[in-house]
């Protein structure tokens, strides 16, 4: 909690470029939460050099997507935007929250089992300990919900056990988080392989639709996607990819796949296809559109990194400065 409402938390990676994935499974379910909560969004960069980065690409992509979670709609005057490196608390507590975890939880991370297999010349230990900075980012907040897509589920899991192991020991310093999954868009798979997920490192193009994808672009890769010989436009496993091509219309239009099942009943998939592009088009061509206007704007971006930082930096700190306390750090003279 803070002040009367509720505290939420998220981020995002600046690496690669954002895909629908990203946006129907994430950023999009963000906006209007400000609402009924405190809300923390984060572009955390810390996280990102785990793997090895460009430093001026980072930079670029960092800023990128400040802007983006502006132009998605996250007005900054009432959420939170800011760079996690900007905020000094995340890695202090994340070093105590080190103290906290053991080497086995991290262990059974996949994201780490699958990172270092994709990374195996760079498997440092910032990939091991990424979770404990994810936990961190949260703790900090005192956040009670945390919107991510399914596949962040087993971190979730595991800030849960931390702030319980260290609640139990020092009393209540850390809010337990609950997962806020959206109800759609929670998984959006990859166009040419319907049983991976889509991820903006995929190495085949044709697999994402990438946010700043051009309209021909986007309506080319729908009508590339990988189908099946059904020719029933029907939301059932065994037919993954227009099941997830209907979980991409229904996000997009906020419609449900019993609804589009019905919009589509004796139709072919080349009309079905077009349809979906029209749609993903309809959400990203004015989201683009915004990002090129605050592109524009660099003072009032500057502004909203400076200012953002600053609330950020002080409510952190709060919980930081109890958690130093907790563990026996000595306290600072005033
Ligand atoms: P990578 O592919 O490099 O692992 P990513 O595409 O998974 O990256 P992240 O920065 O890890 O991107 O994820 C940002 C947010 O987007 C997370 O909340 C994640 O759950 C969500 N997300 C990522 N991909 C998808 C997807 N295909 N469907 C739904 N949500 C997604
Ligand atoms: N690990 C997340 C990004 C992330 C995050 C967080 C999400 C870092 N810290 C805190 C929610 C809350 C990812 O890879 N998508």
């Amino acid at each position: 909690m803070i002040g009367d409402k509720k505290a939420l938390f998220s981020g995002m990676q600046a690496t690669g470029n954002l895909t629908l994935g990203n946006y129907l499974g994430a950023l999009k379910n963000w906006v209007n939460l400000c609402d009924e909560y405190e809300c923390f969004y984060s572009v955390v960069d810390m996280h990102s050099i785990t793997v090895r980065q460009d430093p001026a690409e980072l930079r670029k992509r960092a800023r990128a997507l400040l802007t983006l979670y502006i132009a998605a709609g996250l007005d900054p005057e009432k959420n939170c935007i800011y760079y996690q490196s900007h905020v000094t608390g995340h890695a202090e507590l994340a070093w105590i929250l080190n103290c906290y975890t053991y080497m086995g939880e991290l262990n059974r991370m996949t994201q780490f089992k699958d990172k270092s297999a994709k990374h195996a010349d760079n498997i440092n230990a910032g990939l091991f300990d990424y979770p404990v900075l994810m936990a961190a980012d949260i703790l900090l907040y005192q956040a009670d919900v945390v919107p991510v897509g399914i596949d962040q589920m087993q971190h979730l899991e595991l800030t849960r056990d931390i702030a319980q192991r260290f609640n139990s020991i020092y009393g209540d310093v850390f809010t337990v988080p609950e997962a806020y999954i959206g109800k759609q868009g929670a998984k959006i798979m990859s166009l040419q392989d319907p049983s991976k997920k889509m991820s903006k490192s995929d190495e085949n193009p044709n697999a994402s639709i990438y946010l700043m994808d051009d309209p021909d672009t986007i309506m080319r890769k729908c009508k590339r996607a990988v189908t099946d010989s059904e020719a029933c436009v029907a939301y059932r496993d065994e037919q993954p990819g227009v099941k997830n091509l209907i979980d991409i219309y229904s996000a997009c239009l906020n419609k449900t796949p019993a609804e589009v099942e019905k919009e589509f009943e004796g139709k072919g998939y080349g009309d079905f296809k077009m349809a979906v592009g029209e749609a993903v088009i309809s959400v990203l061509k004015p989201l683009q559109d915004r990002v090129a206007e605050l592109e524009k704007d660099k003072a009032y971006i500057d502004t909203v990194i400076k200012n953002n930082a600053e609330k950020a930096q002080y409510v952190s700190n709060k919980t930081l400065r109890k958690a130093q306390k907790k563990v026996g750090f000595p306290e600072r003279p005033r």
